[in-house]
């Protein structure tokens, strides 16, 4: 069945810079927002995009996000002729070997692609929160006549090093492109989102695999060979909301930016829902000494204390007496009596016994708290 465009959704990265949050779950799995994961930004984008061939790549501690992501049905992508397809790395006859970067776990899932016939590729990551129209994206692609276009933000100056960086002409023509440079000639960075020919792409990926100096990346490798070959790379400038969860201040800001008004990404946009699945969890209870500002409660929570810009997912329980600011509370976590937290992610299901204080000052990383380092992180 013909398709004019098929997505690939990466979502097998490790994480590491997201220390115990990945320690036995891929980033894209990890919970986002008081009742989404991560990936359900992509995956809602997709649905609101009108994008309904999706291959989403997984290969990292999958179990929780197979789980999650299911057929595909709370994004409607459940469908008999396209829809969502799950593709983890296989072996065939001849062997098989895990996906070694991005750009092979693309080549590796040729066949799957091939079987629409697509003009247009589209590869997104499964660890941005941004609402995005991958279909204007894909018009900017079709007014340049590009053979790749890549979505664009500026990002801080001290952020650079975390990104691709690129320049480009007035035009928006790329001409430079450099992965994670030391030292940034500018502050374009690329989201990790890209729009490919797919004929021209399907050539690179070939050569590139035989290649054995190479990274098989697309920042790193596919990229740079296609600018080196006067390729006709275009960048199209992005102006929402777009975050990188990729550290864990980076995830605890987003956190923080939901709670702000004028954000330019909200919950709350019927127009561009975000879509995960029902906890079916009675509503929440605030009792009669509870204190709460400016905070996310999702169902099943129980509320006696205090709360102060803080995200609670599903099923937590803040006892009386107890003040928790600027924090994150994961599904299933019971904050004992008089206990602070300030500036803490607690994950799924950790209980903080009565009279526990954590504290993480503005200087450093909000603290990350599970059953394995409860009593280091005790002050
Ligand atoms: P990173 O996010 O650092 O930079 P990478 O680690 O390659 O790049 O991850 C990209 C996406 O692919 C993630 O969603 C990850 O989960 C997934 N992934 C990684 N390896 C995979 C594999 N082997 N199989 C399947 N999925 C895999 C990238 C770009 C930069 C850009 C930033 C924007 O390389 O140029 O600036 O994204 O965040
Ligand atoms: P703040 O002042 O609210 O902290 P910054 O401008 O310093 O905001 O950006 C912080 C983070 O916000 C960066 O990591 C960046 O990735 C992200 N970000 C969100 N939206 C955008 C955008 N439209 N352009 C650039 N960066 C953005």
């Amino acid at each position: 069945m013909k398709k004019e465009c098929v997505t690939m959704l990466l979502a097998g990265g490790v994480g590491t810079r997201l220390g115990l949050l990945t320690k036995n779950l891929a980033k894209p799995a990890v919970p986002f927002g008081g009742r989404y994961r991560i990936i359900d930004f992509a995956l809602s984008n997709c649905l609101n995009s009108h994008m309904h061939t999706v291959g989403v790549l997984t290969q990292y501690s999958p179990l929780e996000l197979h789980k999650h992501i299911g057929v595909g049905k709370p994004w409607d992508l459940d469908r008999m002729e396209d829809g969502l397809t799950i593709l983890s790395p296989f072996t065939e006859k001849d062997g098989g070997s895990w996906y070694l970067g991005t750009a092979d776990a693309i080549a590796k899932n040729m066949n799957y692609i091939e079987g629409y016939d697509p003009e247009y590729l589209i590869v997104i990551s499964g660890d941005h929160i941004y609402h995005m129209d991958y279909d204007k994206l894909l018009q900017h692609h079709k007014e340049k006549e590009a053979d790749v276009t890549i979505s664009v933000v500026e990002v801080p100056w001290k952020e650079t090093s975390r990104f691709g960086i690129l320049n480009t002409t007035e035009n928006l023509r790329i001409y430079e492109f450099e992965e994670k440079p030391k030292n940034a000639k500018s502050n374009l960075a690329s989201m990790g989102i890209y729009i490919f020919n797919w004929k021209v792409l399907k050539n690179y990926l070939v050569e590139d695999a035989k290649l054995s100096s190479s990274n098989h990346d697309f920042g790193q490798d596919i990229l740079p060979a296609m600018i080196g070959d006067d390729r006709l790379l275009y960048a199209y400038r992005f102006d929402g909301y777009w975050k990188d969860v990729g550290t864990i201040e980076s995830y605890w800001e987003a956190h923080m930016d939901l709670l702000k008004e004028d954000l330019s990404l909200s919950l709350n946009n019927n127009d561009w829902r975000t879509y995960s699945h029902d906890s079916n969890f009675a509503p929440q209870l605030i009792e009669d000494t509870a204190v709460i500002q400016h905070s996310l409660i999702n169902n099943g929570c129980v509320v006696a204390g205090s709360l102060d810009h803080s995200i609670l997912f599903e099923n937590v329980e803040v006892s009386e007496g107890s003040v928790v600011k600027q924090s994150i509370l994961h599904p299933g976590v019971c904050i004992g009596k008089n206990v602070l937290l300030d500036r803490v992610i607690v994950q799924e299901n950790v209980t903080i016994p009565d009279g526990t204080k954590i504290v993480a000052s503005r200087e450093e990383e909000p603290i990350i708290v599970s059953s394995h380092n409860l009593k280091a992180v005790h002050s």
